[in-house]
């Protein structure tokens, strides 16, 4: 089980913006810009790599509600940054998907 099934399960606090019956969307704990919100689907699935066909409606719910979250922090605008990390080499740490909707300052490319 990871962290994110616990703050799913309110057996940890987390500041938490959108929540809906597929997804739950909070702030990172550590953000790395002055908007930076996490969006997890509730189901468990550990990466990227774990989706399936199964899974296609779900994660158009995700990149819709990534959008609107967006929307809702005021990043429209200005434009702003969805990442997801994918094993090791992508950086992910936390092995529950998760969607970083970032914003509030210009992004650089490439992504370190
Ligand atoms: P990633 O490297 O893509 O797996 O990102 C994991 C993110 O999760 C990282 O930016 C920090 C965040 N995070 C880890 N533990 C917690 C927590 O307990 N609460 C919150 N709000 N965020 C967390």
């Amino acid at each position: 089980m990871t962290v994110f099934r616990k703050i799913i399960d309110r057996e940890i606090p987390a500041d938490i913006v959108y929540e809906d019956e597929y997804c739950l969307a909070f702030r990172d704990v550590n953000p790395q810009a002055p908007t930076h919100i996490l969006l997890i689907p509730k189901q468990e699935i550990s990466s990227l790599a774990g989706i399936t066909g199964d899974d296609h409606s779900l994660m158009g719910h995700l990149l819709l509600k990534a959008a609107e979250v967006a929307r809702s922090q005021g990043l429209e605008e200005n434009g702003y940054r969805v990442v997801i990390n994918v094993g090791s080499d992508g950086g992910q740490e936390v092995y529950h998907l998760h969607l970083h909707v970032l914003g509030g300052r210009a992004m650089t490319w490439p992504p370190g």
